[in-house]
């Protein structure tokens, strides 16, 4: 089976601030996915429309751009076996206030626009794709081998 299925992930303005990007990061790699690329960065308004585009219009779509781009994010791409949907998964439900303990959002959030991170939606085929290359350049994906693998996968 392959593993290496990538997915875009990040920590919002809100983990940062919180300090819980290494509480993140920490999930993800304990899950046994791998990490790829990162990058402490700033979102700016074209980045904010463009990667939150399919939300423009809604009422909660200029508070949305607003908090994203108040300061610095932490994005990522993770890869793994069944990478994106694994994320979701351990996000929990995107209202934080409703996500189940255990989740990142259920046990660290406790609203609604401050949920702490963003995955790639696993039921929009190429929404992984599109923002992997909204965010990062080829060449900072880095290919390797990490040796655990051959201990989480069977
Ligand atoms: P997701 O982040 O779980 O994929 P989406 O529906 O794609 O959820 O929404 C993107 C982001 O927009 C959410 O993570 C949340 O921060 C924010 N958001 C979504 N719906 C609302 C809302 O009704 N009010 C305020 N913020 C919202």
């Amino acid at each position: 089976m392959s593993h290496d299925e990538r997915t875009f992930v990040m920590a919002k303005p809100d983990a940062v601030q919180r300090g819980l990007i290494g509480e993140i990061v920490s999930r993800l790699e304990g899950k046994g996915l791998k990490l790829v690329a990162g990058k402490f960065m700033r979102i700016d308004e074209a980045l904010a429309h463009e990667h939150y585009g399919e939300h423009e219009g809604k009422p909660f779509f200029d508070g949305l751009v607003e908090f994203i781009t108040s300061g610095p994010v932490f994005a990522m791409v993770w890869e793994g076996d069944d990478a994106t949907r694994q994320v979701r998964r351990l996000m929990g439900a995107t209202d934080a206030r409703d996500a189940q303990p255990g989740t990142i959002r259920g046990d660290l959030g406790n609203d609604l626009g401050h949920n702490l991170i963003h995955g790639s939606d696993h039921e929009d085929e190429g929404a992984n794709e599109r923002e992997i290359d909204l965010f990062f350049d080829d060449e900072e994906l880095l290919d390797w081998d990490r040796d655990a693998s051959t201990w989480v996968y069977e």
